[in-house]
């Protein structure tokens, strides 16, 4: 049975950064409803809406994998770490965004595949063999016939957002060799529920895995995970490194079974644990507007920092307008001098100054807290505080 546990309201496409002040209308499918379900017996957590992926997923999409120092390091530690561990001939990404991590291969011994023009681009140039395409049985069929088979298959933040699972793992079962290794890494269900970041669901991540549910679906693919790896990064994702069943090479680790333990103890497989989450949700919105108006109230000035997907949906959720916070700072091209969507708050290029106009910010990208206090630190000094809504919302000391 799915049973709906959360309801964030009218939301638009979190990436979908507007040109100008645009007000959003659901009849122009510019806005629509963001519920929240658990599937009682697949223990898969997911969207309700599906927006077709052509509309997400073009050659306009702005996000970039490469923009901060905390990812390109974990991309380079991992590339180092599967030549080590796994010695590929060949290795396929689906979703290669920018390059990030086939970057850290040789040419020769990487495909990526990246179904938003602009992004293939950036890798295409420096001379890589990229697929600018959806990943489906249709296009592996094709790189089949030319290589005929893959020994990893790598996918991080992108198996979540595809729709059709099923088509998802039929196709990398087509393209994996016997004895290769498929490693899918996305935020953890787990850290979602426990850090109260109700901000991971928007329309692009359909589903947000658990162990719980990923084992459940593999399996009927003849796949099973024998490790498991918790990461900080995206406010805590989870690495899964999988194989086939028949494929008694690699011994299953006894970190999984340690991770379903967690999951069962906090009690991932039953609705409770999503219904007492959604009390949360509310609670976290009403702290999170009671510290902003204050801060209004005391006429200081705050600046986002980092125009996130996540942000979008709190912005959305909390109605948070520009008179709460004024604007959003990035440092991703294609999201600068653009609006933040649904709420119309501008976003402005990043310069090492510009916070020097501001009292306080909000962290936007919370999920790079260290990293940015890191970098401003000669700010706080001064005086200017930040302000997170994760795991609770709170003004920082
Ligand atoms: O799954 C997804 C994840 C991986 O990326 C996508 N569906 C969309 C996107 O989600 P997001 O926008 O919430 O991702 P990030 O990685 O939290 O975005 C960080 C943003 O902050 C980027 O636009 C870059 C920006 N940034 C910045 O301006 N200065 C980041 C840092 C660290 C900085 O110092």
């Amino acid at each position: 049975m799915i049973k709906k546990f959360l309801d964030l309201g009218l939301q638009p496409l979190a990436n979908k950064y507007q040109k100008k002040p645009t007000k959003l209308s659901v009849s122009k499918g510019q806005l629509y409803n963001l519920n929240v379900s658990f599937n009682t017996k697949s223990k898969l957590v997911s969207i309700s809406k599906r927006i077709p992926s052509e509309k997400m997923f073009n050659s306009k999409y702005p996000y970039r994998s490469s923009m901060s120092h905390t990812m390109r390091t974990s991309f380079k530690n991992l590339s180092k770490k599967i030549k080590k561990k796994f010695k590929p001939d060949l290795l396929l990404e689906i979703g290669s965004n920018d390059g990030a991590l086939i970057k850290n291969f040789k040419k020769e011994n990487v495909i990526g595949v990246e179904p938003c023009k602009n992004l293939a681009k950036i890798t295409k140039k420096d001379g890589f063999l990229i697929y600018a395409q959806y990943w489906n049985f249709d296009l592996v069929k094709k790189i089949k016939k030319r290589f005929n088979s893959v020994d990893v298959i790598y996918s991080a933040n992108t198996i979540t957002h595809i729709n059709d699972l099923n088509n998802v793992f039929k196709s990398i079962n087509y393209l994996l060799s016997n004895e290769g290794i498929l490693i899918i890494e996305d935020p953890s269900l787990l850290e979602c529920l426990k850090k109260n970041s109700y901000d991971q669901f928007y329309n692009e991540h359909i589903y947000l895995f658990s162990a719980l549910a990923l084992k459940n679906l593999l399996s009927k693919f003849g796949f099973e995970i024998f490790d498991i790896e918790n990461l900080s990064t995206h406010g805590g994702s989870l690495r899964y490194y999988i194989k086939r069943k028949t494929n008694k090479k690699q011994k299953i680790s006894s970190r999984l079974n340690i991770q379903i333990k967690n999951e069962i103890k906090f009690g991932l497989h039953k609705f409770e644990a999503y219904k007492k989450f959604s009390v949360n949700v509310l609670k976290s919105k009403i702290k999170l507007l009671q510290i902003l108006n204050k801060i209004k109230n005391d006429k200081k000035k705050i600046l986002g920092y980092g125009a996130t997907a996540k942000a979008v949906t709190v912005l959305n959720y909390c109605n948070i307008n520009k008179d709460l916070i004024y604007n959003f700072t990035d440092t991703t091209p294609e999201k600068i001098n653009k609006y933040m969507p649904g709420k119309n708050i501008k976003i402005l290029r990043y310069n090492k100054n510009i916070l020097k106009n501001y009292d306080y910010v909000f962290l936007g990208a919370w999920n790079f807290k260290k990293e940015i206090i890191k970098k401003e630190k000669k700010f706080v000094k001064k005086g200017l505080r930040f302000i997170t809504h994760i795991p609770f919302p709170r003004i920082l000391s």
